[in-house]
């Protein structure tokens, strides 16, 4: 393993305690948890892994930035302020603020379906987006390409669309059906993966043939943008600021959970580069689900630390260090052996649980057995990406099969240090070595929608 990872480009200036519990504490925690690490406490993780969305640490300009909030409820300067920033970098006219990236989504996501029977069709839909489309009564369809499902082979572009695929389910549906294609970058669900910015702009042509609305799911717009840096050719010369407007450049409404790549606790963005009649709908659907357009569910305060976190998030020190961060823990479970999404992403390490618990079948829940495993082992407390979280078919109400059974290890931003990573990878190492223990789960409560969430099991 070569030494060439990042050291941290900050140092630290407040720090918050954490403690170790043992492993017979974890049993009965995560008992009465009903195997679902997301109803721990969360003062009863050691190192806390479960997502990268809102969990990263402020910086000192933020923090400096939040005592000149205006919480004027019409017209706040912070709202301003905060406008100009994203219009900098989307170079688009119109931005309403919402509280975080759903927000954002039943805010826009309607206005794209026109009658019954539409679809969208992403790269691949994150859960809380593939709700919100369903709640519009659009189907959502998934079109990565198929290097994506072989986690073992290098691909620099795992999250890129497959584009004769899109063709096909377009041409197949008729593109009157299709009520947008959502890019969502990087591709969270197969591992955090990038897009190209030639895939990208392949798939804008194929929206303008089919004349079909293009969304940017731009959560981790500036990691994807950092990944085309050093992996696409041309590019490495560019500014990860201009490789971002390239990519926004190519869509016609943004969507973001600033949680990630805005640095920020709470708070999400719907940037729309022109179009009035949609720019109107969501500044009149805003007001009942969010909040008045000026502060669209965002205190002024978190609107000035936003303005401030969109801006650093596009820093390339700070890029290097949480990419090689992550880098740096799948290089250490590929050496022990674990296997992993290969190369790894943006926000986090993807272990390939199919390939650990082979005997667990995908409706006994392979990779929520190893997250379990994980917590009982060290404390660490990941996330299932896999047939938990995809849940059921909404017309037949079976349980889907995920194509990938990952456990999720996510990185917060700028919180944890890489003596936490080697904690983190030797208890994966662990369980990986006493995987053939590894047992099913099934349901002792299960919810209709988002079920991962709040979802209670027990083991087989
Ligand atoms: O959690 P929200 O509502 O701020 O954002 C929703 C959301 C939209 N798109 C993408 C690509 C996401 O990753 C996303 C949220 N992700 C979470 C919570 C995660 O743990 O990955």
């Amino acid at each position: 393993m070569k030494n060439d990872y990042a050291a941290e480009p900050y140092r630290i200036k407040a720090v918050e305690p954490i403690k170790k519990t043992t492993r017979d504490k974890r049993e009965t925690l995560l008992e009465n948890a009903g195997y679902n690490p997301f109803a721990l406490k969360s003062e009863d993780v050691y190192i806390d892994l479960l997502t990268d969305s809102g969990t990263g640490a402020m910086s000192d300009r933020q923090w400096g930035a939040l005592m000149q909030g205006d919480e004027a409820y019409a017209g706040s300067k912070s709202f301003f302020r905060l406008e100009g920033v994203v219009q900098h970098i989307t170079q688009y006219k119109y931005f309403i603020p919402t509280h975080q990236g759903r927000g954002a989504e039943q805010v826009a996501l309607p206005y794209f379906v026109k009658k019954e029977g539409m679809a969208f069709i992403s790269n691949m839909h994150f859960d809380t987006t593939r709700a919100h489309v369903e709640l519009t009564g659009a189907r959502a369809i998934d079109c990565v390409i198929e290097e994506c499902f072989d986690t073992s082979t290098y691909h620099p572009f795992k999250g890129n669309f497959d584009l004769k695929k899109l063709r096909r389910i377009i041409e197949e549906r008729g593109a009157e059906n299709i009520a947008g294609i959502i890019t969502t970058i990087t591709n969270n669900s197969s591992g955090g993966q990038p897009v190209s910015l030639e895939n990208q702009m392949a798939v804008r042509n194929i929206a303008d043939e089919y004349n079909i609305p293009l969304i940017i799911d731009g959560a981790r717009h500036a990691e994807n943008a950092y990944f085309i840096k050093q992996r696409e050719k041309g590019y490495e010369d560019e500014s990860v600021l201009n490789i971002t407007r390239k990519q926004l450049a190519l869509g016609d409404i943004f969507l973001m959970s600033a949680k990630k790549d805005g640095l920020v606790n709470m708070g999400g963005v719907i940037a729309i580069k022109d179009d009035e009649a949609l720019y109107e709908y969501c500044r009149t659907r805003i007001v009942p689900l969010e909040g008045f357009p000026t502060y669209g569910g965002m205190s002024g305060r978190d609107m000035e630390a936003m303005a401030v976190g969109l801006e650093e998030a596009l820093d390339e020190e700070y890029l290097r260090h949480r990419i090689d961060q992550v880098r740096y823990l799948g290089d250490r479970l590929r050496k022990a052996g674990v296997p992993i999404q290969y190369p790894t992403g943006g926000h986090a390490v993807f272990v390939d649980c199919k390939a650990i618990a082979p005997h667990i079948p995908y409706h006994q829940f392979p990779a929520q057995s190893v997250v379990n495993a994980l917590y009982l082992e060290t404390g660490v407390r990941a996330v299932e990406i896999g047939s938990f979280l995809l849940g059921r078919d909404p017309d037949t109400k079976e349980n889907l099969q995920s194509p990938l059974e990952f456990m999720r290890l996510t990185i917060p931003r700028r919180t944890y240090t890489y003596k936490h990573l080697d904690v983190v990878a030797e208890g994966v190492v662990k369980v990986y070595q006493n995987r053939d223990k590894l047992r099913g789960l099934t349901f002792t409560y299960e919810p209709p929608v988002l079920r991962h969430f709040t979802a209670k099991l027990k083991p087989l």
